[in-house]
């Protein structure tokens, strides 16, 4: 069987490894103590992120899944309700922290891309029985719904809806870079008007760690202690920023090329029997593709197409997901249609 280190790897984003340069921009990187707030590069990277994001400020994180949780924290007190979807990061993907680690509840959405109406339906009044309804969380791009990007007419309305009702917006944007390059809107107009954004250098950007989360000053001042307490104040982080920094200069200008090896991945899986297209459209760089029965299940193609040295996760019994990044290319994709036409034969 083929090993992760020879094969083609559709497993995730995530999966990228730094690039000599993004290396030799690592070592060279200036540091200081990060939980002093002294470390030069990890300041750097947070002032552009923010930036290019139109928010205040912004603080590094190990990871998105941490961002998540900080914001979070912030955004909520124990005992409140989040509007978000059953399939969200925050709902499915992050080991069961939000409830646990800010002791809140999720008030479910009919789809992951939902309307201001879907939102005035969950909002629950200010009644005794009740928990409060505080906040309404988007991922954007919706990553279980095959890398969906939200509409920002939709976006926009929704935002409003929450305000009006007096509740916070949170943006998962682990994907937002990849929103931005699909959608042709900047980050900062995709995130307009949200009280806080998390963003990942860690996927598609190609970075090996890091994240962030980005909002008012007042909201950053109060993540710094919730980072704290979740054990993510890190030393001489600029060793990280800097290859975060690299993967923002030279990653989010080549997302198209991933975008649109996903859409000819999408068009060629649907064309193999047995398989056929999860979503309306393929519209940044996450194929979700349903599996007949005729062929087996999604566990059964999974092992049979990584004996071949094509590697993919399975997300549900009948249904995987395949993910380009920088380190796939067109002639990975062809061969990763060669393959799966073969395991469904
Ligand atoms: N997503 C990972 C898995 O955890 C599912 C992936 O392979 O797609 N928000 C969104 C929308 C994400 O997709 C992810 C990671 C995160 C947050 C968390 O990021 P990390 O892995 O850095 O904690």
């Amino acid at each position: 069987m083929a090993s992760p280190v020879d094969s083609i790897d559709f497993r995730s984003d995530t999966v990228t490894k730094p690039c000599a340069a993004m290396r030799q921009a690592m070592a060279e990187a200036e540091v200081g103590d990060d939980v002093y707030g002294e470390d030069p590069t990890v300041n750097r990277l947070q002032e552009q992120v923010a930036e290019l994001l139109g928010k205040e400020a912004a603080l590094f994180t190990p990871s998105g899944s941490m961002a998540d949780q900080i914001a979070i924290q912030v955004l909520t007190r124990p005992g409140d309700a989040i509007i978000s979807a059953p399939d969200s990061h925050i709902a499915f993907h992050e080991a069961g922290a939000t409830p646990m680690l800010a002791g809140v509840q999720f008030s479910y959405m009919p789809s992951a891309i939902y309307s201001e109406d879907d939102v005035a339906s969950a909002y629950r009044e200010n009644d005794h029985h009740f928990p409060p309804t505080t906040l309404v969380e988007v991922e954007n791009t919706y990553n279980m719904g095959g890398g969906l990007v939200w509409p920002l007419e939709t976006l926009r309305r929704v935002r409003a809806k929450a305000s009006e009702l007096g509740m916070k917006t949170l943006m998962d944007g682990a994907r937002l870079w990849n929103a931005a390059c699909a959608s042709g809107h900047s980050e900062a107009e995709l995130c307009q008007g949200f009280d806080m954004v998390t963003v990942c250098l860690s996927k598609g950007l190609g970075a090996p760690v890091g994240s962030l989360v980005a909002g008012d000053k007042d909201s950053i001042h109060r993540a710094h202690r919730a980072r704290k307490m979740l054990g993510g104040g890190m030393r001489q982080a600029g060793i990280l920023a800097a290859a975060g920094l690299y993967a923002l200069e030279h990653g989010r200008s080549r997302l198209s090329e991933d975008h649109a090896n996903a859409k000819f991945l999408g068009a060629g899986l649907s064309a193999i029997s047995g398989l056929s297209l999860a979503s309306d459209s393929v519209d940044t760089n996450i194929v979700i593709i349903d599996v007949d029965a005729s062929v087996g299940t999604a566990a059964q193609l999974q092992a049979k197409a990584q004996e071949s040295g094509l590697l993919f996760f399975p997300t549900e019994a009948q249904r995987i997901r395949l993910v380009t990044h920088l380190d796939v290319s067109r002639g990975d994709c062809e061969r990763a249609l060669d393959i799966l036409s073969t395991c469904c034969a």
